[in-house]
C-alpha cells in the first residue's frame, strides 16, 4: 500500500515557511536599520546581548552602591560560668553581656562596641542580651539575671516568679536581707563577719560561711 504524505503537513509546510520568511523580515526591520542583519539569529543574539548588558548594569550597581547586607550573624554564646555572652568575629571569643557596649573593646576588632549595636541601647542589642525589668523604664544586661545582686532595682531579675532564678547555690545564703544590694541571699562570705546582713540575723548565728 502506497502512503501518502497527508496534504496537511504540506499545507503547513508551506505556510510555516512562508510565515517564517515573513517574521524574518518583521522581526529583522529594526535590526536592519541599525545593524543591516537579515537573519532571525541575528536579532536573537542581538536580544541575548541586551539581556547580558542588562546583567552586566546590575552587577556595576551591586558593585558600586555595596554588596546587599548579609544574613545576621547569630552571636549567642555562653561566656564563664555559663552567663548569656556575645561571640567575637573570631568565633571563639565569649564576651559576656554586661562588656558589650561598655565602651571598651574586648573583642579583637571591636564588634563588642560597634556603633550600630551601641548607638541606641538597648534597641539595637540582641534580645538575648538584653532583660527587661518588671518596671519597663529599665533594663540590664541578661548575664546580670541571677547573679544574686539586686541590679533591677526592685529585684526582679532575681525573683524565681519572674526571672525564672533557681535557687541560692552553694557559695549563698538564703535569707532576706538588710541591704539594697541583695534580694533573696546573701553571699556566705558575710555569715559570722560580725555585721547584720539578714533580716533575722542568721547570718551572724546560723550560716556557716
Ligand atoms: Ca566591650
Ligand atoms: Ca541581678
Ligand atoms: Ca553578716
Amino acid at each position: 500500500m502506497n502512503k501518502t504524505h497527508p496534504q496537511r503537513s504540506v499545507h503547513v509546510a508551506t505556510f510555516d515557511s512562508t510565515k517564517s520568511f515573513s517574521e524574518e523580515r518583521d522581526c529583522c526591520q529594526p535590526c536592519c536599520a541599525c545593524m543591516g542583519c537579515t537573519r532571525r539569529w541575528v536579532c536573537v543574539s542581538a536580544a541575548a546581548l541586551l539581556v547580558l548588558a542588562a546583567i552586566a548594569a546590575v552587577v556595576a550597581l551591586v558593585v558600586v552602591l555595596g554588596l546587599p547586607p548579609r544574613t545576621p550573624v547569630n552571636r549567642f554564646c555562653a561566656a564563664s560560668n555559663n552567663r548569656t555572652g556575645f561571640l567575637c568575629d573570631d568565633r571563639v571569643t565569649c564576651v559576656p553581656a554586661s562588656q558589650v557596649c561598655n565602651r571598651i573593646r574586648n573583642c579583637r576588632n571591636g564588634e563588642d562596641e560597634q556603633e550600630k549595636l551601641c548607638d541606641d541601647l538597648p534597641s539595637n542589642l540582641p534580645g538575648y542580651l538584653v532583660f527587661r525589668c518588671s518596671n519597663p523604664m529599665y533594663w540590664i544586661y541578661a548575664d546580670q539575671r541571677c547573679n544574686g545582686m539586686n541590679d533591677c532595682g526592685d529585684c526582679s531579675d532575681e525573683m524565681e516568679s519572674l526571672a525564672a532564678c533557681p535557687p541560692c547555690g552553694s557559695e549563698w545564703w538564703r535569707c532576706t536581707p538588710v541591704l539594697y544590694e541583695y534580694c533573696t541571699c546573701i553571699p556566705k562570705r558575710l555569715c559570722r563577719d560580725s555585721i547584720q546582713d539578714c533580716a533575722s540575723w542568721s547570718d551572724e548565728y546560723i550560716c556557716k560561711p
